[in-house]
């Protein structure tokens, strides 16, 4: 039987992921290439509906790749592309666009959100466009699975929805795929504010822990992390939102159970737990931060790894998208 297929994108929108990108998308991605089919694209063109600076975002596709691959993707196992090498993805894109009714592009919480951040004149057109060009990310690969964080869920509704519409219209030309959401616990609190999650958007660079950060500056920030009232070392996100997140990443690291860790700490105070817990992340980040320092020193080499993954993405999108312009009754 063969492997179902698993595609996920993330937007270049930064220098360096953070830990909740990792343990929240990341990971599962690496683990899902071993027992799938797995399509991970870098998605700039999504990157554009900000302004953005040329030179950023060069560096930053650049460096989410080296970053991708130092965690694990693996080009012979997964195919690694560049949206913006598969035109394809604007040709469906366009087409979901029209699949889609205005209304129901109105009700994504995504668009509401950010336009209303931006404020309605400087939000572009490409804001409210954007999860239908997510959905041409999907359908072209004819997708099963799509891991996701919960925050993306509306967006995969909105991808069955426009997919089952045209396979109702025109024909069965889409798989329909399903959000395959992370469990909890993937979700990874600022350190500094422990009932925030980790965001690259968020203001204190002090609690988001990058993958590209020198050991010393994340030895330092976890040494200085929030902590809670009290001095046990107990999971209780309630109580103890600090101490739990910790709690949180160290497992999901060092792969011990949450129980284990309360063990071993019982009885020894925070300052003991912040360092075990700060060794843990040090030593876990500090071989793929070097790692993705030398994809990124040879940038030939990292371009040519992309442009394979692209020439193979552009295989399948190729197709999928001429059995949607036959559907549709286009000449060819
Ligand atoms: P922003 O800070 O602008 O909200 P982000 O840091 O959330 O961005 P995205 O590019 O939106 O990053 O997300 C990439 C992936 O990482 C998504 O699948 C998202 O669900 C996941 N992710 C982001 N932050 C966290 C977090 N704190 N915990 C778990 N998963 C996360
Ligand atoms: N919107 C997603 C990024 C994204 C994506 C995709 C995720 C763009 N295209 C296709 C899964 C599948 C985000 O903001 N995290």
């Amino acid at each position: 039987m063969s492997k179902k297929r698993v595609l996920s994108g993330i937007q270049p929108t930064s220098d360096s992921f953070h830990l909740g990108n990792y343990l929240g998308a990341v990971k599962q991605w690496v683990e899902l290439q071993d027992s799938h089919d797995a399509f991970y694209c870098i998605v700039d063109l999504h990157a554009l509906t900000v302004e953005t600076d040329p030179a950023l975002l060069r560096q930053r596709t650049l460096a989410s790749a080296a970053q991708l691959l130092a965690l694990g993707i693996s080009p012979e196992k997964s195919t690694l592309f560049v949206q913006s090498q598969v035109p394809q993805h604007n040709q469906l894109g366009w087409i979901m666009e029209c699949m889609a009714g205005f209304g129901e592009a109105s009700r994504m919480t995504q668009f509401k959100d950010k336009s209303a951040k931006a404020g309605s004149d400087s939000a572009r057109v490409g804001l409210f466009t954007y999860p239908m060009l997510q959905a041409a990310d999907i359908l072209l690969y004819q997708a099963d699975l799509v891991p996701v964080g919960e925050d993306q869920r509306q967006h995969i509704e909105l991808t069955r929805d426009l997919a089952g519409r045209f396979n109702a219209r025109y024909g069965q030309t889409f798989q329909l795929p399903e959000a395959y959401i992370l469990k909890a616990g993937a979700k990874i609190n600022d350190i500094q504010d422990p009932t925030a999650k980790m965001s690259k958007s968020s203001g204190s660079v002090a609690g988001v822990i990058e993958i590209m950060d020198t050991p010393e500056a994340n030895l330092k920030k976890i040494k200085s992390a929030i902590t809670d009232a009290g001095r046990e070392v107990t999971f209780d996100p309630i109580e103890k939102p600090g101490i739990s997140n910790l709690l949180t990443i160290h497992s999901a690291l060092s792969g011990r159970t949450i129980a284990d860790l309360e063990n071993e700490f019982a009885g020894k105070g925070y300052g003991d737990f912040k360092a075990g817990v700060a060794e843990v992340v040090v030593e876990y980040l500090r071989p793929i931060r070097q790692r993705a320092l030398d994809l990124l020193s040879d940038e030939k080499h990292l371009i040519e790894i992309l442009h394979a993954g692209s020439a193979k993405a552009r295989e399948v999108a190729s197709t999928t998208l001429e059995a949607t312009y036959k559907g549709l009754g286009v000449v060819s």
